[in-house]
């Protein structure tokens, strides 16, 4: 089939993802700005400043989006600017949100709405954060509101972004705030998360019945880096078992796998209308009692795979596709919530891009249910503790004078968008290298 297109169903959303804390702007009120002003703890010194001035301008990046023909845009709401306080509400924060969504709805673009993206307000990091079991109705409490102000205009709800990531980042590696290295907290930590989403989900749903809601879960593939050694695929088991199978055991199935626990999660199972897939990378996995994770292993990477930028891992766009015949076991609408790569110089993104929705377009030939595709970013943005060092925008962004500049992958996203298809004019023309790999004869 030298000159096959690949073509997506009729009803197939594309959009790009992004998060409050990394587009806002002066979120002054959430752990994250503290933890971004101490000493040592962000790439280069850097912080998130005025990040991509979503909250005083979003609409102009919304413009950019509608014109690239995106029809869809998931964005997270800023709990620490919503509830300032325990219990007190900032009915302006609420409406400029309600304006941001409005004006999203106004350019054909549908939101889907993440209601916790890693921030937390400073007022429950001093409570112990997601350590303190209170989490669990003071994030329903929370929600209650933002579905109250902002249920007319959403129907897809994300409650956590990656409750796995921000468990293992702030708790095992101690990368994230605050900075803890406990496997034990951690467990807790994730535990919480789960119950608290249970919680929003039924919160959501007793407000409105139009909702669908679900989470965005991050699958990471641990393959051992050598097979034959039993100890690397021990390795590798038990960093697959806490990253990708406890949280939607939990969810899904209502069950605590170890070590969440061991036995029936009632409270939080068959919470998911839909399930969210962030997919970015893998590792392989070698036992190593002096590796630095946990004292268990060492991450190694394939010598023939391409390295992503910045250290970020490697490209396996196969991953996409396993990821997403997994999920389909739970016999669920996906999204894939998240993809995408750091690529400052966009010499690899249009391949990745490429490759990566090949791959999905395969998977939903094999009737897997994927319903929309949100490229993280649109515009780069405050990569955590990366800082700006690790650009996944499709446009750049020069963060000091906020100058946009599109990268050649954004026409590419366009027009697949636009034509709800990868057609071989495309492939030539942004990656004839990949023309005998997909369209091989
Ligand atoms: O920027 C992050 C995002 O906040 C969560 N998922 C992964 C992205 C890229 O690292």
């Amino acid at each position: 089939m030298p000159n096959a297109t690949f073509h997506f169903p009729p009803d197939f959303k594309w959009g790009v993802a992004t998060a409050s804390h990394q587009v806002e702007g002066h979120n002054t009120n959430n752990q994250w700005w503290a933890w971004e002003h101490q000493p040592g703890r962000i790439a280069e010194g850097q912080t998130s400043g005025q990040a991509c001035d979503w909250w005083l301008n979003a609409e102009a990046d919304f413009d950019r989006a509608a014109a690239m023909g995106l029809t869809t845009l998931r964005l997270s709401i800023e709990w620490s600017r919503v509830e300032v306080a325990p219990g007190q509400i900032d009915t302006a924060a609420l409406e400029r949100y309600h304006e941001m969504l409005q004006g999203l709805r106004d350019r054909g673009i549908e939101p889907m709405v993440t209601l916790h993206h890693f921030s937390d307000p400073l007022w429950l990091t001093e409570k112990g954060g997601w350590t303190n079991p209170d989490v669990v109705p003071y994030f329903s409490r929370y929600v209650d509101q933002v579905v109250q102000a902002l249920g007319d205009l959403v129907t897809l709800w994300c409650t956590i972004n990656e409750p796995n990531v921000y468990a293992t980042m702030g708790y095992i590696l101690g990368k994230f705030p605050p900075g803890t290295q406990h496997i034990r907290t951690a467990a807790i930590v994730l535990r919480n998360m789960l119950k608290a989403h249970g919680a929003a989900y039924r919160t959501i749903h007793q407000r409105r019945d139009d909702a669908q809601v679900g989470l965005a879960h991050n699958i990471r593939f641990f393959d051992p880096a050598d097979p034959k050694r039993i100890r690397d695929r021990a390795a590798a088991w038990i960093q697959d078992l806490w990253f990708n199978r406890t949280t939607l055991a939990a969810v899904w199935q209502g069950w605590w796998l170890p070590p969440l626990g061991f036995g029936p999660a009632l409270s939080v199972r068959r919470t998911l209308d839909w399930v969210g897939l962030n997919y970015y990378t893998r590792d392989l996995v070698a036992f190593d009692r002096k590796g630095d994770i946990a004292g268990l292993a060492r991450t190694v990477h394939d010598e023939t795979a391409e390295p992503l930028d910045g250290g970020y891992g490697e490209l396996y766009p196969k991953g996409l596709s396993r990821a997403l015949e997994q999920l389909a076991r739970l016999g669920l609408p996906i999204h894939i919530t998240e993809n995408g790569i750091p690529d400052a110089d966009d010499d690899q993104r249009p391949r990745a891009l490429l490759l990566h929705l090949h791959q999905l377009w395969r998977t939903i030939q094999n009737n897997v249910p994927v319903k929309s595709y949100y490229h993280w970013t649109l515009v780069d943005n405050f990569e955590w503790t990366e800082g700006w060092t690790l650009p996944f925008g499709l446009i750049e962004l020069d963060p000091q004078t906020q100058t946009r500049t599109p990268r050649p992958s954004s026409d590419l996203y366009s027009a697949i968008a636009r034509g709800n298809a990868i057609t071989p004019e495309l492939l030539d023309a942004y990656a004839p290298e990949l023309r005998p790999v997909l369209l091989p004869g």
